[in-house]
């Protein structure tokens, strides 16, 4: 088997006005959409970060990605020199502290190397008819769980235009209207584990919201709050000391402040008040470099892996299993996404034997006008994506819709993902991303 073709299609896809520390969501999302066509007539599919960088890297591998033997993936990391994360980052460099997810040019070989080996696994698993979580090894369960991920958001549902979308939610800019959010959620969705995108708001607002999640749904669904990064060290401290019953019970501390250096700092204090709050991350932690660091320095005790920038399905596999023998948590990072990631994401979970935590997903942020799968968008049961029982990911392009993804995509007036200039546009002029702002 060679692949004789690759085909990628940029893809917007609309999304509301959510908000975090990088500021606020533009109306569409972008991703790719990645196929590779084999010379016996099989395609194998993938999805990733969309826009001219993540596209223009594509583009550059296609001359050897096109003729490759879609089983000849190691060599295909050793010419993108996909290695590159083993190296020490004692600069942050490879943090996503400043850039948003996609845009660090120091994954970029790993996201490559995700999409082209996701693409060539399903195709891979078609030939030989076996799920994708089977064929990297036997899966550890049949569903994936995810969590209920809430967002601080304007009123609107995404798009823009005669394309607007409807917006379920409303504006929630506050404890009450977050509440109603989770609801929403939990009753669509089923989920089980509840995580906050904070960072937003004045942080005694977000303790506050925090709280009131507690007191709406109880301790058995365990809270996690994301500030990505807004707060200080002493800032940190505080809120993990004022929040110490509603993160404890498997819940987390997500991402406080910047730089392993600050977490551990913070950790170290928290723990000398007697709070055992537990770290996650996916700013501070984004390679296998990060993670004997994140260890030594007991920084991070939740590593939040995700494929599509690790390194594609069998990293994430190699990752669970690095995590578990150095007493690690493990869960999912999520961005915007389709229904090819959500499938990616749900194979990457079961294929992972040690998985501590529900994943992330925004898939609940999308909509079905916008999803690109056969059959329309992927459905939950009791919170978690169900792997079915077909080979590779288990789904197939919606040619139709694919097209509708790339006109959207072509009348758009960005290639980038940019929070600040949409902050700015739609909030306020003047708007800095400051670090920490609290
Ligand atoms: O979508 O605004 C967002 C998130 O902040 C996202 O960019 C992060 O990558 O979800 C992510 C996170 O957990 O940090
Ligand atoms: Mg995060």
């Amino acid at each position: 088997m060679k692949i004789k073709e690759l085909r990628l299609h940029p893809q917007a896809i609309a999304d509301g006005p959510l908000r975090s520390s990088y500021g606020l969501h533009a109306p569409y999302a972008l991703r790719t959409i990645v196929e590779v066509v084999t010379t016996d007539g099989i395609t194998g599919i993938s999805e990733t970060y969309g826009g001219d960088r993540p596209l223009a890297a594509l583009e550059a591998a296609r001359s050897r990605v096109v003729g490759m033997n879609p089983f000849d993936l190691t060599r295909f990391w050793q010419y993108l020199n996909g290695d590159t994360d083993k190296a020490i980052d004692p600069a942050g460099a490879r943090s996503q502290t400043m850039l948003v997810p996609g845009e660090n040019p120091l994954d970029e070989a790993a996201r490559t190397f995700a999409a082209i080996e996701i693409a060539c696994l399903d195709a891979i698993g078609q030939a030989v008819n076996e799920p994708l979580c089977d064929l990297i090894g036997g899966r550890a369960r049949d569903a994936a769980p995810f969590s209920a991920y809430l967002f601080y958001k304007h009123a609107g549902g995404g798009g823009t235009g005669s394309d607007a979308r409807e917006d379920k939610y409303g504006e929630c800019l506050s404890p009450e209207t977050i509440v109603e959010q989770c609801r929403r959620f939990i009753e669509e969705y089923s989920f089980r584990e509840i995580k906050l995108k904070g960072g937003v708001l004045d942080p005694e607002v977000e303790i506050e919201t925090i709280r009131a999640l507690r007191a709406a749904f109880g301790p058995s669904y365990p809270l996690r709050i994301d500030p990505n990064c807004a707060w200080s060290v002493d800032t940190s401290v505080q809120i993990g000391i004022a929040l110490r019953e509603e993160l404890s019970g498997g819940g987390y501390l997500e991402d406080p402040c910047a730089s392993l250096e600050g977490m551990a700092e913070v950790r170290k204090r928290l723990l000398a008040e007697g709070v055992n709050t537990l770290f996650a991350s996916n700013v501070a932690t984004t390679c296998f470099a990060h993670v004997p660091q994140a260890k030594e320095l007991d920084a991070v005790q939740i590593i939040l892996s995700d494929p599509h920038y690790w390194g594609g399905l069998r990293k994430q596999k190699q990752l669970s299993e690095l995590c578990e023998v150095l007493g690690l948590g493990l869960s999912m990072h999520s961005n915007n996404h389709l229904g090819v990631s959500m499938m990616t994401m749900a194979h990457a979970a079961c294929a992972s034997p040690h998985l501590t935590h529900a994943c992330d997903t925004h898939y609940p942020w999308q909509t079905e006008i916008d999803e690109v799968i056969v059959g329309g968008r992927v459905k939950f049961v009791d919170g978690a994506v169900p792997i079915p029982d077909k080979p590779g990911l288990g789904v197939t392009l919606d040619y139709d819709q694919l097209a509708r993804g790339v006109e959207r995509y072509n009348n758009l007036p960005f290639r980038k993902r940019d929070d600040t200039a949409e902050m700015r546009k739609h909030v306020d002029p003047n708007w800095e991303r400051i670090l920490p702002r609290w």
